[in-house]
């Protein structure tokens, strides 16, 4: 078995799946696209000309999009952890994992992109209505979230991969505040998470990346 996963270690949609990588304890190689190690980059745009990352390659399967990944692992390499359960409780799953990517990730990036494009190409008007949209999605989840430890219950499954990148970094665009405590108190347990802290850690060196200033936390 050769499992290697194409990645970055600031990379949110990365995070999504080192995650359940470290908390099967799943052996792969990490080839870091940081442009320090253009090789691996290259290799990775040959094998996904869309450049978008992580890609993970088993064998030589191209396993591209981070919910479909997680979906080869769970097939292909099962763990101890049920990513995608079945019935009404795995449907509850892939509903919340399309409402962190797109709701809190898919809100938040037109203010990263605000920030790292040149004058002439910012759009901020696009970044107010995304983060319009962003407080919205904190509210809907302060309502939703279960009284319970992960996202969709008692066990930590896809949702709350997506959801820790997500959390992670959308708290640093717009934070949650105290004025939603369940959604506060969720992202803490998610940030507690060893697998979680794996990923916080590795992308501590990358933390000048963050082209609106990372704050002095987490
Ligand atoms: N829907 C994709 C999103 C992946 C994604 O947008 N990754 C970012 C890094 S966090 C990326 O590749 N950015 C570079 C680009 O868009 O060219 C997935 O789930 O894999």
């Amino acid at each position: 078995m050769s499992l290697s996963l194409y990645a970055h270690p600031f990379s949110s949609y990365c995070w999504k799946v080192q995650i359940p990588l470290a908390a099967d304890g799943t052996e792969y190689v990490y080839r870091n696209v940081d442009p320090s190690e253009p090789d691996n980059g290259a290799e990775m745009v040959r094998l996904w000309p869309l450049g978008k990352f992580p890609v993970l390659l088993d064998e030589d399967d191209v396993v591209v999009e981070t919910t479909c990944i997680i979906e080869h692992l769970q097939a292909k390499h099962p763990g101890p952890n049920v990513w995608i359960p079945d019935g009404d409780l795995g449907r509850r799953v892939r509903f919340l994992d399309r409402f962190f990517d797109l709701h809190v990730q898919g809100n938040m990036q037109p203010t990263v992109n605000n920030a790292i494009r040149g004058k002439g190409q910012r759009d901020p008007y696009g970044a107010e209505l995304g983060l319009q949209k962003l407080r919205i999605a904190y509210d809907w989840l302060e309502q939703n979230l279960p009284h319970a430890e992960w996202a969709a219950g008692d066990s930590f499954t896809l949702a709350d991969c997506a959801a820790a990148p997500a959390l992670f970094y959308a708290d640093w665009i717009e934070e949650i505040g105290d004025g939603r405590p369940r959604l506060k108190a969720y992202r803490a347990r998610l940030l507690a998470h060893p697998a979680v802290v794996e990923s916080v850690e590795g992308a501590r060196p990358y933390r000048h990346y963050f082209p609106l200033g990372a704050p002095d936390r987490d």
